[in-house]
Protein backbone atom coordinates (compact mmCIF):
# COMPACT_ATOMS: atom_id res chain seq x y z
CA UNK A 1 0.00 0.00 0.00
CA UNK A 2 1.23 3.32 -0.85
CA UNK A 3 2.35 5.27 2.17
CA UNK A 4 -0.01 8.48 2.50
CA UNK A 5 2.98 10.28 3.68
CA UNK A 6 3.93 10.95 0.11
CA UNK A 7 1.86 12.72 -2.25
CA UNK A 8 0.64 10.92 -5.82
CA UNK A 9 -0.66 13.01 -8.58
CA UNK A 10 -2.51 12.47 -11.81
CA UNK A 11 -0.91 11.69 -15.04
CA UNK A 12 -0.97 13.42 -17.80
CA UNK A 13 -2.00 11.26 -20.70
CA UNK A 14 -0.87 12.34 -24.18
CA UNK A 15 -4.58 11.46 -25.10
CA UNK A 16 -2.92 9.95 -28.61
CA UNK A 17 -5.63 8.04 -31.01
CA UNK A 18 -4.65 4.62 -31.75
CA UNK A 19 -4.28 5.57 -35.64
CA UNK A 20 -2.45 8.37 -34.31
CA UNK A 21 -0.02 5.78 -32.37
CA UNK A 22 0.53 3.58 -35.54
CA UNK A 23 1.67 6.79 -37.35
CA UNK A 24 4.12 7.97 -34.94
CA UNK A 25 5.03 4.92 -34.17
CA UNK A 26 6.07 4.52 -37.63
CA UNK A 27 7.57 7.67 -38.30
CA UNK A 28 9.92 7.16 -35.62
CA UNK A 29 11.09 3.62 -36.69
CA UNK A 30 11.87 5.96 -40.09
CA UNK A 31 13.71 8.75 -38.50
CA UNK A 32 15.48 6.86 -35.92
CA UNK A 33 16.78 4.38 -38.77
CA UNK A 34 18.66 7.85 -40.51
CA UNK A 35 20.49 7.97 -37.29
CA UNK A 36 24.24 7.68 -37.56
CA UNK A 37 27.40 8.42 -35.47
CA UNK A 38 29.95 10.49 -37.07
CA UNK A 39 33.31 10.96 -36.65
CA UNK A 40 33.42 13.64 -39.24
CA UNK A 41 32.36 17.57 -38.00
CA UNK A 42 31.95 20.55 -38.88
CA UNK A 43 33.19 22.96 -36.53
CA UNK A 44 29.71 25.29 -37.20
CA UNK A 45 28.80 26.53 -33.92
CA UNK A 46 25.30 25.24 -31.90
CA UNK A 47 24.37 27.57 -29.31
CA UNK A 48 24.25 26.47 -25.42
CA UNK A 49 20.55 27.36 -25.57
CA UNK A 50 20.12 24.41 -27.83
CA UNK A 51 22.59 22.01 -25.74
CA UNK A 52 20.77 22.95 -22.36
CA UNK A 53 17.42 21.33 -24.31
CA UNK A 54 19.20 18.52 -25.44
CA UNK A 55 20.61 17.74 -22.15
CA UNK A 56 17.61 18.68 -20.32
CA UNK A 57 15.20 16.35 -22.40
CA UNK A 58 17.67 13.18 -21.70
CA UNK A 59 17.67 14.25 -17.75
CA UNK A 60 13.92 13.20 -17.80
CA UNK A 61 15.09 9.95 -18.28
CA UNK A 62 13.98 7.17 -15.71
CA UNK A 63 16.53 6.06 -12.48
CA UNK A 64 17.35 3.92 -10.18
CA UNK A 65 14.58 5.38 -7.62
CA UNK A 66 14.59 8.71 -9.38
CA UNK A 67 18.16 9.43 -8.48
CA UNK A 68 18.97 10.91 -11.37
CA UNK A 69 22.79 9.63 -10.77
CA UNK A 70 24.63 11.55 -13.50
CA UNK A 71 26.22 15.16 -14.92
CA UNK A 72 26.55 15.93 -18.27
CA UNK A 73 29.55 18.74 -18.56
CA UNK A 74 28.94 20.03 -21.61
CA UNK A 75 32.63 21.41 -22.95
CA UNK A 76 33.01 24.05 -25.74
CA UNK A 77 35.73 25.95 -24.26
CA UNK A 78 38.99 25.45 -27.38
CA UNK A 79 41.61 24.87 -24.14
CA UNK A 80 39.68 21.92 -22.79
CA UNK A 81 39.09 20.48 -26.23
CA UNK A 82 42.73 20.62 -26.76
CA UNK A 83 43.91 19.30 -23.46
CA UNK A 84 40.99 16.22 -24.21
CA UNK A 85 41.87 15.51 -27.57
CA UNK A 86 45.47 15.53 -26.31
CA UNK A 87 44.97 12.95 -23.39
CA UNK A 88 42.47 10.78 -25.32
CA UNK A 89 44.70 10.39 -28.36
CA UNK A 90 47.82 9.53 -26.18
CA UNK A 91 46.03 6.52 -24.60
CA UNK A 92 44.07 5.30 -28.25
CA UNK A 93 48.09 5.91 -29.57
CA UNK A 94 48.84 2.48 -27.12
CA UNK A 95 45.73 1.09 -27.22
CA UNK A 96 45.94 1.00 -31.19
CA UNK A 97 49.66 0.12 -30.97
CA UNK A 98 49.31 -2.93 -29.06
CA UNK A 99 46.73 -2.76 -26.16
CA UNK A 100 43.92 -4.08 -28.68
CA UNK A 101 44.03 -7.63 -29.72
CA UNK A 102 44.44 -8.77 -33.53
CA UNK A 103 40.74 -9.41 -33.48
CA UNK A 104 39.51 -6.07 -31.86
CA UNK A 105 41.49 -4.45 -34.76
CA UNK A 106 40.09 -6.29 -37.51
CA UNK A 107 36.59 -5.55 -35.91
CA UNK A 108 37.21 -1.72 -35.98
CA UNK A 109 38.48 -1.96 -39.98
CA UNK A 110 35.22 -1.22 -41.22
CA UNK A 111 34.85 1.81 -39.21
CA UNK A 112 38.34 3.42 -40.30
CA UNK A 113 39.47 4.35 -36.79
CA UNK A 114 42.56 5.23 -35.54
CA UNK A 115 43.89 6.38 -32.38
CA UNK A 116 43.93 10.45 -33.78
CA UNK A 117 40.59 12.02 -32.70
CA UNK A 118 40.54 15.53 -34.46
CA UNK A 119 36.59 15.69 -33.90
CA UNK A 120 37.50 16.26 -30.16
CA UNK A 121 38.81 19.87 -31.17
CA UNK A 122 36.49 20.73 -33.92
CA UNK A 123 33.41 19.83 -33.01
CA UNK A 124 31.43 23.06 -31.04
CA UNK A 125 30.44 21.13 -28.43
CA UNK A 126 31.84 18.18 -26.13
CA UNK A 127 29.30 16.62 -23.76
CA UNK A 128 30.99 14.31 -20.84
CA UNK A 129 28.85 12.04 -19.06
CA UNK A 130 29.67 10.99 -15.66
CA UNK A 131 27.91 8.62 -13.48
CA UNK A 132 27.65 9.82 -9.80
CA UNK A 133 28.13 6.33 -7.91
CA UNK A 134 26.90 7.77 -4.29
CA UNK A 135 26.01 11.00 -3.18
CA UNK A 136 27.57 12.98 -0.57
CA UNK A 137 25.63 13.57 2.89
CA UNK A 138 23.79 16.89 3.22
CA UNK A 139 24.21 17.16 6.98
CA UNK A 140 26.75 14.62 7.25
CA UNK A 141 29.70 14.78 4.51
CA UNK A 142 31.08 11.91 5.42
CA UNK A 143 28.41 9.55 4.65
CA UNK A 144 27.47 8.41 1.37
CA UNK A 145 24.27 7.78 0.32
CA UNK A 146 23.71 4.93 -2.31
CA UNK A 147 22.55 5.45 -5.97
CA UNK A 148 20.85 2.75 -7.68
CA UNK A 149 21.47 1.01 -10.98
CA UNK A 150 23.60 3.70 -11.74
CA UNK A 151 24.64 1.82 -15.29
CA UNK A 152 21.75 1.40 -16.30
CA UNK A 153 20.32 4.89 -15.58
CA UNK A 154 22.81 6.59 -17.09
CA UNK A 155 23.14 4.23 -20.40
CA UNK A 156 19.19 5.33 -20.73
CA UNK A 157 20.05 9.09 -20.01
CA UNK A 158 23.05 8.91 -22.29
CA UNK A 159 20.10 6.90 -25.17
CA UNK A 160 17.88 9.81 -24.55
CA UNK A 161 20.47 12.10 -25.25
CA UNK A 162 21.58 10.73 -28.21
CA UNK A 163 17.88 10.54 -29.53
CA UNK A 164 17.19 13.83 -28.89
CA UNK A 165 20.31 15.13 -30.74
CA UNK A 166 19.49 13.20 -33.52
CA UNK A 167 15.68 14.42 -33.55
CA UNK A 168 16.76 18.35 -33.42
CA UNK A 169 18.78 18.21 -36.79
CA UNK A 170 22.87 17.51 -35.01
CA UNK A 171 24.79 14.51 -34.81
CA UNK A 172 26.47 12.79 -32.50
CA UNK A 173 29.64 10.09 -31.21
CA UNK A 174 29.67 7.60 -28.76
CA UNK A 175 32.64 7.66 -27.39
CA UNK A 176 34.90 6.11 -25.01
CA UNK A 177 38.63 6.63 -25.06
CA UNK A 178 40.12 4.07 -23.14
CA UNK A 179 40.89 4.74 -20.54
CA UNK A 180 38.68 7.78 -19.26
CA UNK A 181 40.15 8.67 -16.19
CA UNK A 182 41.46 11.42 -17.23
CA UNK A 183 38.51 13.46 -18.15
CA UNK A 184 37.36 13.12 -14.03
CA UNK A 185 40.87 15.19 -13.66
CA UNK A 186 41.09 17.27 -16.76
CA UNK A 187 37.35 18.76 -15.74
CA UNK A 188 38.26 18.94 -12.15
CA UNK A 189 35.13 16.32 -11.16
CA UNK A 190 34.41 15.39 -7.80
CA UNK A 191 35.20 12.20 -6.30
CA UNK A 192 31.79 10.43 -6.21
CA UNK A 193 31.68 10.76 -10.23
CA UNK A 194 33.10 8.25 -12.59
CA UNK A 195 33.33 9.22 -16.49
CA UNK A 196 30.88 6.97 -18.46
CA UNK A 197 30.79 8.40 -21.80
CA UNK A 198 32.13 11.31 -23.95
CA UNK A 199 29.78 12.21 -26.57
CA UNK A 200 30.79 15.26 -29.50
CA UNK A 201 27.76 17.29 -30.55
CA UNK A 202 27.49 19.33 -33.45
CA UNK A 203 26.80 19.17 -37.51
CA UNK A 204 28.11 17.10 -39.65
CA UNK A 205 31.05 18.05 -42.23
CA UNK A 206 30.23 19.02 -45.32
CA UNK A 207 31.98 15.96 -46.94
CA UNK A 208 30.93 13.62 -44.03
CA UNK A 209 31.13 9.69 -44.85
CA UNK A 210 29.32 7.14 -42.49
CA UNK A 211 30.58 3.19 -42.91
CA UNK A 212 28.45 1.77 -45.14
CA UNK A 213 26.82 -0.96 -42.44
CA UNK A 214 23.52 -2.96 -41.67
CA UNK A 215 21.21 -3.00 -38.73
CA UNK A 216 19.92 -6.15 -37.26
CA UNK A 217 16.44 -6.92 -39.12
CA UNK A 218 13.35 -7.24 -36.95
CA UNK A 219 13.76 -10.99 -37.47
CA UNK A 220 16.86 -10.91 -35.76
CA UNK A 221 16.13 -8.56 -32.82
CA UNK A 222 13.07 -9.29 -31.48
CA UNK A 223 11.86 -12.93 -30.38
CA UNK A 224 7.67 -12.78 -29.81
CA UNK A 225 5.60 -14.31 -27.22
CA UNK A 226 1.97 -13.67 -28.43
N1 LIG B 1 38.19 3.44 -28.27
C1 LIG B 1 38.80 3.27 -29.58
C2 LIG B 1 38.47 1.97 -30.23
C3 LIG B 1 37.06 1.71 -30.58
C4 LIG B 1 36.41 0.66 -29.98
C5 LIG B 1 35.13 0.33 -30.35
I1 LIG B 1 34.25 -1.29 -29.51
C6 LIG B 1 34.45 1.07 -31.32
O1 LIG B 1 33.16 0.74 -31.68
C7 LIG B 1 35.11 2.12 -31.95
C8 LIG B 1 36.42 2.45 -31.55
C9 LIG B 1 38.50 4.47 -30.48
O2 LIG B 1 37.72 5.33 -30.10
O3 LIG B 1 39.07 4.56 -31.57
Amino acid sequence: MADSTYKFIPYVSSGLAPAETETRARQLRLEWAARRSLRMFSSRPVPRSVIEDLIMAASSAPSGANKQPWTFCAVSNPALKAQIREAAEKEEYENYHGRMPGEWLQDLRQFGTDWQKPFLEIAPWIIVLFKRIYEKDDQDPSKKNNNYYVTESVGLAAGMFLTAIHQAGLVSLTHTPSPMNFLGSVLGRPENERPFLLIPVGYAADDAVVPAIQRKSAEEVIAWYE
